[in-house]
């Protein structure tokens, strides 16, 4: 129909210029818990937040003894996906492991 031509023109350049927009940042945090072993966390950090062995360990221990900590800062759609797989991969071994999200 012709009345969609201008509307359809109009979605796909709001759509432009909404994806040039800076994406916001949010922080991904690990949450401490009584039962996770510290090595899952270590290995957790390793993989999925491409950690280096020792800042891994240093990640851990901030959770382990402050209740929280930096994982990393991402894109909304990566950090939900990097919470999701924590999540998955901690309830997949045992471990009640959390991980949260909040805006940068
Ligand atoms: N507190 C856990 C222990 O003593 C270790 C741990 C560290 C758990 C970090 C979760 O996000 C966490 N085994």
């Amino acid at each position: 129909m012709a009345d969609q031509t201008p509307r359809t023109t109009g979605d796909v350049l709001e759509k432009t210029r909404h994806e040039l927009k800076d994406p916001e940042q949010w922080r991904v945090l690990l949450l401490n818990d009584d039962y996770t072993p510290m090595d899952f966390v270590v290995e957790v950090l390793e993989t999925i937040f491409v950690k280096s062995p020792s800042e891994a360990y240093r990640v851990m221990m901030q959770v382990h003894t402050q209740g929280s900590g930096l994982a990393g800062i991402y894109a909304h759609e990566v950090a939900e996906t990097k919470v999701a797989t924590v999540v998955d991969l901690a309830q997949e071994a045992g471990y009640p492991l959390q991980a949260a999200m909040e805006k940068a």
